[in-house]
């Protein structure tokens, strides 16, 4: 069995980070997506969601995947590799900016343990998305439909309206 991890924080998810679970999904028998949770489950430390609702919101974009669920995890990330038995951390890459971040945690990931990072180019039409750019253009009222699967731009609106209240 090749199983994989797709690390991150997915506050929220967008487009670009299901091109790379499904990319991944074809490349490995499982994908586990690990949410870094945030044992508080409020929304502080600048999360616009908890760690619960990106989960949910997660669970409910990787559902078309028969081979991808979705996990929160807390401490390493190579601590979780080696607990779930993945042999891999898959990361996407939007440019030399997340080049040259990546390239460091992989290096000490890869110091930390056996497990290899492999890193998929993004779709160049997702290549300009980030969760908090989708955030600021949202939160000024901007139309970043497109970007996100549409349960996650009615959360995203919903929010943003309470926050505005
Ligand atoms: N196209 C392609 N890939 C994308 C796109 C896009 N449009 N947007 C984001 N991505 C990729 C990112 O490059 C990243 O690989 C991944 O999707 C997740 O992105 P984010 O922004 O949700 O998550 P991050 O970068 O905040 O997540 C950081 C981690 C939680 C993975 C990291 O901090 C971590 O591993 N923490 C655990 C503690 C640990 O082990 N620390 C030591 C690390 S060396």
């Amino acid at each position: 069995m090749r199983r994989c991890v797709c690390p991150g924080s997915f506050d929220p998810v967008t487009n670009g980070h299901l091109d790379i679970f499904g990319r991944a999904a074809s490349l490995f028998d499982e994908v586990v997506v690990a949410v870094g949770v945030n044992k508080s489950k409020s929304t502080s430390s600048g999360r616009l969601f908890s760690s619960d609702e990106r989960m949910e919101m997660l669970a409910d974009a990787v559902s078309p995947w028969a081979n991808v669920r979705v996990q929160g995890f807390t401490g390493l990330v190579t601590d979780f590799c080696r607990e779930i038995g993945a042999q891999a951390i898959v990361k996407g890459l939007r440019g030399s900016g997340d080049y040259d971040y990546e390239l460091q945690m992989a290096q000490m990931n890869s110091h930390l343990t056996e497990v290899e990072t492999v890193f998929l180019m993004t779709d160049p039409s997702m290549s300009f998305v980030s969760s908090s750019l989708v955030k600021e253009v949202a939160s000024f009222g901007g139309d970043v439909s497109g970007l996100v699967p549409p349960a996650v731009l009615e959360r995203l609106t919903a929010r943003i309206e309470e926050r505005r209240a």
